[in-house]
């Protein structure tokens, strides 16, 4: 018999236009992984209302996003792709391991400290519960391993401990999820201020890039990077600014630090910051391409965000019947 494949789950929230460092750090993986692994994604819709959305905007970007994974490669028929407040089982879920997680825990969240620090005026129960959702969106599915990048290890760590904690009371209900962490792209830095991770909601606009930029924007943005006032092309300590435009250019070309080294050699930063934009607007290309056939077929998005929340929610049942059992709700 097969050997049952191991179970994958990621998201991401429909914020904004994914960034390249969404892309380098998560989305790509995504995307590889479907071959070795049963893969679930979803757009983390519930999750983006932690900070105040504009509902057509919101709704806009949902399509967007649903849509961009699959023109990245996500393959709805083989794959599970879904959008997150299509399966009511996730705020279910969500609800019940809030009462197994300390309010101290929360507290501690790295993620819900900046939030917080950004929107002083709307620090709301749910950004302080976001990571509550967000291990019931991995447990839910029993998930092995969860494509993330590094700025989302505490939250994982969190929805591991929550699955212990849950298991050492009522027996192997959970699989313990770990993180699956890129070693080079796991943070792509701003291009505006290299120490800070290149993020999709960055006020910004030229502190990073979107995958639907054109190209033009594309090496135009890259031409303003900030980087140090050395002028040799070298991966070192304290170069933030040319480390990542290195990494990028790396992920995107799949040369070395060495080989780029080698090639940028005797060269300035100027012609090196050109060819990262052009090596990232060829790389974009295709994924461009195909987000503008698929966008014209809303009908086929529709279907396909359809079949994937049916899928999701039957995948999902046997945990959430299992849970309220275990805790004592009666089960009809
Ligand atoms: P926001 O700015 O709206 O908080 P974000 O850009 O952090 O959004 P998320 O939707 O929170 O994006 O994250 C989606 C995935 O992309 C997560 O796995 C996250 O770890 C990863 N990711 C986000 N930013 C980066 C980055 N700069 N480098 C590498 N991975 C990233
Ligand atoms: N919290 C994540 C997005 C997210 C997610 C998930 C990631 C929502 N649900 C489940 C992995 C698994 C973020 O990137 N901010």
């Amino acid at each position: 018999m097969e050997k049952e494949r191991k179970k994958i789950l990621s998201g991401i929230q429909p914020t904004n236009t994914p960034t390249l460092g969404n892309y380098l750090g998560a989305l790509d993986n995504w995307v590889k992984l479907q071959q070795e692994y049963d893969c679930t994604y979803c757009i983390a819709d519930l999750h983006s209302i932690t900070v105040r959305q504009d509902p057509q905007q919101l709704r806009k970007q949902v399509y967007e996003s649903y849509t961009l994974l699959l023109a990245m490669g996500v393959d709805p028929e083989h794959s599970t792709a879904f959008v997150q407040s299509q399966n009511c089982q996730h705020a279910e879920l969500s609800w019940v391991l809030s009462c197994f997680t300390q309010f101290g825990e929360l507290s501690r969240m790295t993620q819900f400290k900046d939030k917080s620090a950004k929107h002083p005026e709307n620090i709301n129960a749910g950004l302080f519960t976001y990571p509550v959702l967000m291990a019931a969106d991995i447990l839910l599915y029993q998930a092995d391993l969860v494509p993330v990048g590094i700025d989302q290890k505490q939250h994982l760590e969190l929805s591991r401990d929550i699955a212990m904690r849950f298991n050492n009371i009522y027996g192997d209900v959970f699989t313990l999820p770990e993180a699956y962490i890129p070693t080079d792209t796991a943070k792509i830095a701003s291009l505006q201020d290299p120490t800070k991770k290149m993020s999709k909601s960055d006020e910004n606009p030229n502190a990073s890039i979107s995958v639907l930029d054109d190209r033009d924007t594309i090496i135009r943005k890259f031409k303003r990077a900030v980087t140090d006032s050395d002028s040799h092309v070298r991966y070192a300590p304290g170069k933030d600014g040319i480390n990542n435009l290195m990494t990028i250019y790396g992920a995107v070309t799949g040369k070395t630090y060495e080989q780029t080294e080698k090639e940028f050699d005797g060269k300035g930063y100027g012609e090196f910051k050109l060819a990262v934009g052009e090596a990232t607007a060829d790389r974009l290309a295709p994924i461009q391409a195909e987000y503008a056939r698929l966008s014209a077929d809303k009908k086929y998005i529709e279907e396909c965000m359809k079949n994937g929340a049916e899928k999701a929610f039957k995948s999902s049942r046997r945990t959430l019947q299992k849970v309220y059992k275990k805790v004592g709700y009666i089960v009809l």
